[in-house]
């Protein structure tokens, strides 16, 4: 068995004073940083769009962050401006052990399309290639921790386990944005999925 440890998104947009704050998102800091020790690969996430994208609220005339709209590929919720490539809030937060990690997988790149999931983009379909990463390097087994519980963690998870991993997601080192009930539905479709919460 080999194991990997994915850390999602411990970026400062996602922890208090940033962009997309959630609740507490730099508590799992510290915690995070002591696990890496007991993986045999770390890998960093890293949220990473361009100005304009079409998650932002701001790129769609008479929308506000955290209403709805229908993309080509399905409903997405609309976001304040976070996480623009080379700014300050898309770095990670500057306690995390950034110098242990093997790899770091940027997501969300594309103009059109978000990417909540490490494997997949928001189509389900276009790949990041952190599946084949994995493979090669024989890894089986993933521990997920990370921001938003809810949102990238929730599903990188489910992807995760869909595509054959065993997971786990350690919910003391995660925290979630919980937008109209979406940690219980997250909490429910990763249970389904057959991802462990730990
Ligand atoms: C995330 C919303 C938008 C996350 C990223 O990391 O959970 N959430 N972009
Ligand atoms: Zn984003």
């Amino acid at each position: 068995m080999t194991r990997a440890l994915i850390v999602i998104d411990v970026q400062n947009d996602f922890c208090p004073g940033g962009a997309l704050a959630v609740p507490g998102g730099d508590d799992i800091v510290a915690g995070i940083n002591a696990l890496m020790a007991d993986y045999d690969a770390v890998v960093l996430t890293q949220d990473w769009h361009p100005t304009g994208h079409s998650s932002f609220a701001s790129s769609h005339n008479g929308k506000a962050p955290y209403e709805m709209i229908d993309m080509p590929y399905g409903p997405q919720v609309l976001w304040p401006d976070h996480c623009v490539q080379g700014t300050e809030g898309a770095a990670f937060h500057a306690d995390l052990n950034t110098g242990r990690a093997d790899m770091i997988v940027r997501k969300g790149y594309r103009p059109a399309i978000d990417s909540y999931s490490a494997f997949f983009e928001n189509d389900h379909e276009t790949p990041t290639g952190l599946e084949g990463y994995l493979r090669t390097r024989g890894i089986t087994d993933l521990t997920m921790v990370g921001l938003a519980t809810d949102f990238c963690v929730n599903f990188s998870a489910v992807d995760a386990a869909k595509l054959g991993f065993n997971v786990t997601v350690r919910t003391d080192l995660c925290r979630a944005i919980d937008l109209d009930g979406s940690l219980a539905s997250a909490q429910s479709g990763m249970t389904g999925a057959g991802v462990t919460l730990a």
